[in-house]
């Protein structure tokens, strides 16, 4: 691993402190979550100007590899989760497949009359009962997700009474206790800025990356039944598709 900079090379100093920083990172020298050396330390290191070093972190950070904790340091973004696109899976099958520890805090658990925009999408009447179920989702305590989802009450009563959400897996309840069969789904996802309510609850710099999801589940027969906007982390998340050529 490069320890020292080479100032006869064509590659600029601070690419080649950005270098240094990522290898360490790869190498697992410097730990994930972990405060990275400061300005100060790099540029007595490397025998380089302060803004050299800056520069190089800049950098870093706006390309997610770093995040800046202020009054306290630099430290070493955790790498994303990477998430198949081909599947209809829950939060809670997605996390736990990769060893992760799923809870939720609930932030709305109620029934509310469909809108008619609402009714259009999941084709039931205008004003007919929806369950609203708002969770913020956690992965090792680590806030992932805002999942706000609506489905039919019609077909699920007493849902919110009797089970616990904080632990419980949405998905999981519908099948053993409802019968409801999830088919498949039509996703969408989509680039904005996190909200200020957002920001607050997943922890990340105010206007940080979200991506949006919009997913209409469809259960067995071709009936409609969840409609689940989502704002994902965008620090956090990376999704993957397969692409056959046609
Ligand atoms: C997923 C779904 C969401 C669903 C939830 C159920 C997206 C992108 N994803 O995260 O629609 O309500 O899983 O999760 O919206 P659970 O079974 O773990 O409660």
């Amino acid at each position: 691993m490069q320890t020292k900079l080479d100032a006869e090379s064509a590659k600029p100093l601070y690419e080649q402190i950005k270098d240094y920083i990522l290898d360490n990172i790869h190498a697992g020298v410097f730990a994930p979550d972990a405060r990275i050396p400061s300005e100060r330390a790099l540029s007595e290191q490397f025998g380089v100007n302060r803004l050299t070093v800056k520069k190089a972190i800049d950098e870093l950070t706006q390309a997610g590899h770093l995040y800046v904790q202020i009054g306290k340091g630099t430290y070493t973004r955790r790498a994303k989760f990477d998430q198949q696109l081909e599947q209809l899976t829950s939060f809670t099958t997605d996390m736990s497949r990769r060893g992760q520890r799923v809870s939720s805090v609930i932030l709305r658990a109620e029934i509310l009359p469909a809108t008619v925009e609402e009714a259009r999408i999941l084709q039931v009447a205008p004003g007919a009962n929806l369950v609203l179920l708002e969770r913020l989702r956690l992965a090792n305590r680590v806030p992932m997700a805002i999942e706000q989802t609506r489905f039919l009450a019609s077909r699920c009563g007493g849902i919110l009474e009797g089970h616990d959400f904080t632990r419980e897996s949405l998905y999981q309840v519908l099948r053993d206790d409802y019968d409801i069969v999830l088919t498949h789904a039509e996703q969408s996802i989509e680039a904005r800025l996190a909200t200020r309510d957002e920001s607050r609850l997943l922890q990340i710099e105010p206007n940080g990356a979200i991506l949006h999801m919009t997913r209409l589940t469809y259960m067995l027969g071709d009936f409609p039944f969840e409609y689940a906007l989502s704002a994902y982390c965008g620090m956090r998340y990376k999704f993957n598709a397969i692409l056959r050529h046609l």
